[in-house]
């Protein structure tokens, strides 16, 4: 955590007398995000904090959703393609997957890889890693998983047993539309130094669309994403002895023609005070709080992209919708 944020010493439980508790370093980074994003306009929050374990189940259910195309579509491509995916990625014996979440569809995957011996997942969040490895040692006999708790748009390194061999990138789910162009070339760049020479990436994107059906699965009927949305601010009152009146703020998605991206706000209801950490903040009506983005690309403004990051496109696979898009990248 940061040091330099003036936390009121009472709340984080210290007394002038006593060393300092150790904080819990998901839950302090979480503080300061929420501190840094509420006292800045307008408001924002990081996404990736969506995931705690409610959550995570809330985002399970939006993947079940009849609106939300984009799981069902990438796991048909998986499975439709699966076996050309195989041959075209080379003999690879690596698999290095990037904010591994359930491993679903990793398991697909593996099943139409046979020469992957070794499957390295990639997340921040260690309990989901663990559990995901358990479940997929449980299918894939002989695969030696050797999971990495890391945040993978930083520089980490792989474990010895994946030094040596040729090595194939996963980034499912379009995850990579929740970063600005910039940082998903920056996440690019780092695939391409941590993955190596002869390394391919496949990678699942979220397509370009008619808003008419784009805006549906982010404002599902059942209103699954509203309250994955406005779990976030639960989650502050949970972890960060917030008091937020979480009726009194909705969820709103937007398609932004212009930056080709769907974006998620929680909408203040009335003019209203949030403590959060002992800290007061004040909302207008109507004010909004930045939540998500979820960038959408054309097949060929990815290539695009890829190549401005050293990877060379080999191949795309798109649905007959062309609702998603799953593409085989190389690096020379
Ligand atoms: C898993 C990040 C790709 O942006 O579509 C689903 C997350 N947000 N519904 C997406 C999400 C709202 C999802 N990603």
């Amino acid at each position: 955590m940061e040091r330099d944020f003036p936390y009121p010493l009472e709340d984080l439980g210290r007394s002038s007398t006593l060393p300092a508790p150790r904080l819990d370093p998901v839950r302090a980074a979480f503080a300061e995000a929420v501190l840094a994003g509420f006292a800045r306009k307008p408001r924002s929050l990081p996404c990736r904090f969506f995931y705690d374990a409610h959550g995570s189940a809330l985002f399970e259910e939006i993947t079940q959703l009849e609106e939300y195309y984009p799981a069902r579509v990438e796991a048909a491509l998986l499975e439709v393609h699966g076996a050309e995916i195989a041959d075209r990625m080379g003999d690879a014996r690596v698999l290095v997957e990037f904010g591994s979440g359930s491993s679903r569809k990793t398991s697909l995957l593996l099943s139409a890889l046979a020469r992957v011996a070794v499957y390295v997942p990639i997340d921040v969040a260690g309990e989901s890693v663990a559990e995901a490895a358990e479940w997929l040692s449980e299918r894939h006999d002989g695969l030696a998983i050797r999971p990495l708790v890391a945040d993978f748009t930083k520089t980490c390194t792989l474990p010895v047993v994946a030094r040596r061999s040729r090595k194939l990138g996963f980034f499912s789910g379009s995850t990579i539309g929740n970063l600005t162009h910039a940082e998903a070339q920056a996440f690019l760049a780092n695939a391409a130094r941590l993955l190596g020479r002869g390394a391919a990436l496949l990678i699942g994107v979220d397509l370009k669309k008619d808003p008419a059906i784009l805006l549906p699965a982010y404002n599902d009927r059942r209103g699954v994403t509203a309250a994955f949305n406005l779990n976030l601010l639960e989650r502050i009152n949970r972890e960060l002895d917030g008091d937020i009146d979480v009726s009194r703020f909705v969820h709103d998605a937007i398609y932004d023609e212009d930056q080709g991206r769907i974006e998620m706000h929680l909408v203040s209801l009335a003019c209203q005070r949030v403590r959060v950490l002992g800290w007061e903040f004040r909302f207008g009506r109507g004010e909004r709080i930045h939540t998500e983005n979820s960038h959408k690309y054309s097949v060929a403004d990815f290539q695009f992209l890829a190549q401005s990051a050293g990877w060379m496109p080999v191949q795309a696979w798109t649905d007959k919708d062309r609702l998603f898009s799953l593409h085989l990248l190389r690096l020379a």
